[in-house]
């Protein structure tokens, strides 16, 4: 028989769901026994409700799309912050609430888990405003079209939804869930507006001498990653892409420029783009961190913005049309324009050769970057946490096929260690390489243990400068000073009696190297090496990047 728990299960893994990230808690407990009766869903249990949410962040990041269960408000106001995150970086993440039996509703019962008040109503109203669609499921006939209305927007729209569901409701009769069509089938693109586009876009460049293309963040919801290539292989131009969205255009392209982050862009690239008289924008988010405080801002009017329902263009605007198909097509009509990439061969410099530190010399941030160069292949996947570990990062040539996730709109530290967990979920077959600081792993640390529960060989770089350096970069104080643990034995004490995670300590180059080679041999559960370096050892991008941003921040309040 099924039931509405069941129904909202059958709709989950057909859209390509094979985990669910919970949290158990009484008002859930129904519903998850209805989900543990689905055949091709595990339940994957995390140690709270935030780093749930940021599991199922990573997972829909490798997966395309990602649940969480929770229970109520003690649990979904915490994952709430992870479903801000989802809502940011464009990921369909469904949240799925356990609720109040629906007897004690509109009723003067006082409740567990609420604010002692008679309303309940806050947790659906929060959820509204950080979902592009969010339901409160209290009746079995309801259930259906409320749950794909749910995951239909979530889909569409890439971005998380909410479902709650009333505990005495997930076990109730329901009908059983028709084609997963009905779901997942999109609106296509409508041809006249695509045409036009399509056309005055072509104009546009042809116009133009020197065009470039610069890829953002929002491509790779937009499902245009390949339509991309397309264009830029029609059009020979040079491609620059922006930080928060590293490895959405391939690095080993003939026509990669480089990551274009204003005055911190990789050699050449800003020079570029810079150079450029029609920059081509495709799912590009500009905020003050990706214009290094308000410091590199494209002129409107060498500017095409294709977004991923969306193109604008010399004073055009045309709306509904996927970004997939407006690449695709254009790149059938476009001519050749390859000033840009000629220019960019000129004036890139050569990569200068590196010598290796001496391995017993005390470790630096620069030899973990040398050094983690030549273990990234085309199966890897870096997570680069918010910190020196988002310019360390970028440092990081990527072969063909490696993979880069970042979470640079919402940028919340803590984020990496259950999004790496999450990730590593979704896709076993990837080598999972964090970068972490030493301040975001205390948010979070916790979901190592994860790791270590599920054997999934995730190698964690935990880059230990003894604080919050980008802060102490952007404005210091005593507040950017924190608390040192032991990491090497905290692995010990989350392995416990059965698990297989190491830990390892690196204060010399020789030393990192070591242990580089012990985690790549350990494919029996996650290894931490704590990379120890000197408070201010950190990249000279951030140095340049905090201080503008600082600036930005310390403007005065404008007067009238
Ligand atoms: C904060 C940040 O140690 O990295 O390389 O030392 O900076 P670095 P750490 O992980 O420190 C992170 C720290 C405190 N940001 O420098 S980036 C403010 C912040 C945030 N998210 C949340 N709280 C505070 N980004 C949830
Ligand atoms: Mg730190």
């Amino acid at each position: 028989m099924d039931t509405v728990g069941s129904y909202l299960g059958a709709r989950l893994s057909q859209i390509g769901l094979k985990h669910l990230f919970a949290v158990a808690g009484d008002f859930n407990l129904a519903l998850l026994d209805e989900l543990l009766k689905h055949p091709d869903l595990t339940q994957v249990y995390c140690s709270n409700e935030l780093n749930c949410g940021f599991s199922a962040e990573g997972y829909a990041r490798a997966n395309g799309a990602a649940a969480a269960v929770v229970t109520f408000s003690v649990g979904a106001l915490s994952a709430f912050s992870a479903l801000g995150g989802a809502y940011a970086e464009n990921l369909p993440v469904v949240l799925i609430s356990g609720a109040p039996n629906t007897n004690d509703r509109a009723t003067q019962h006082l409740l567990h888990h609420t604010l002692g008040t008679h309303d309940v109503s806050y947790q659906l109203e929060i959820a509204k405003k950080l979902t592009c669609a969010a339901v409160s499921i209290t009746s079995p006939e309801d259930a259906p079209s409320q749950i794909d209305r749910a995951i239909r927007t979530a889909l569409r729209e890439k971005k998380p939804a909410y479902i709650d569901i009333a505990c005495n409701i997930a076990g109730a009769p329901c009908a059983p869930p028709g084609p997963i069509t009905a779901v997942i089938n999109e609106e296509p693109s409508d041809p006249d507006t695509l045409r036009a586009a399509v056309g005055a876009a072509a104009e546009f460049l042809r116009s133009r001498r020197k065009p470039v293309i610069l890829v953002g963040s929002k491509l790779r919801a937009a499902g245009a990653e390949k339509a991309a290539v397309e264009l830029a292989d029609a059009l020979g131009c040079s491609v620059a892409v922006m930080a928060a969205a590293k490895s959405f255009f391939p690095e080993d392209h003939p026509q990669f420029a480089g990551i274009y982050w204003g005055e911190i862009s990789t050699p050449g690239a800003r020079e570029i783009v810079d150079w450029s008289d029609g920059v081509v924008c495709l799912g590009a988010l500009f905020n003050d961190y990706s214009t290094v405080g308000w410091t590199a801002v494209l002129k409107d009017s060498d500017v095409l913005t294709a977004d991923p329902d969306r193109v604008r263009l010399d004073g055009h605007d045309f709306g509904r049309i996927h970004l997939r198909d407006f690449l695709a097509a254009l790149a059938r009509k476009v001519e050749k324009r390859i000033a840009t990439m000629v220019e960019y061969r000129r004036i890139c410099p050569e990569v200068p050769a590196e010598t290796p530190a001496a391995p017993d010399a005390e470790l630096m941030r620069a030899e973990i970057v040398r050094q983690l160069r030549p273990i990234v292949g085309a199966d890897t996947t870096v997570i680069a946490e918010t910190g020196d570990s988002w310019f360390n990062g970028m440092k990081l040539r990527l072969p063909g096929g490696a993979r880069f996730e970042v979470e640079m709109q919402w940028g919340s530290i803590g984020w990496s260690v259950p999004a790496a967990f999450g990730y590593a979920m979704a896709a076993p077959e990837r080598r999972v390489m964090l970068l972490v600081g030493d301040g975001s792993f205390q948010l979070t640390a916790q979901e190592v243990a994860q790791m270590i529960r599920w054997k999934l060989p995730v190698i964690i770089f935990l880059m230990n400068n003894r604080g919050y350096t980008i802060e102490v970069e952007i404005h210091d104080g005593p507040y950017n000073n924190i608390k040192s643990w032991d990491h090497v034995r905290l692995i010990d004490a989350f392995n416990a009696e059965d698990g297989r995670g190491r830990g390892l300590r690196a204060t010399t180059g020789g030393e990192l190297a070591k242990a580089i080679e012990v985690a790549l041999a350990n494919r029996q559960g996650p290894t931490l090496i704590e990379c120890v370096i000197d408070r201010d050892d950190c990249t000279s991008d951030l140095i340049s990047w905090g201080r503008r941003v600082a600036t930005a921040n310390a403007r005065p309040p404008r007067r009238e």
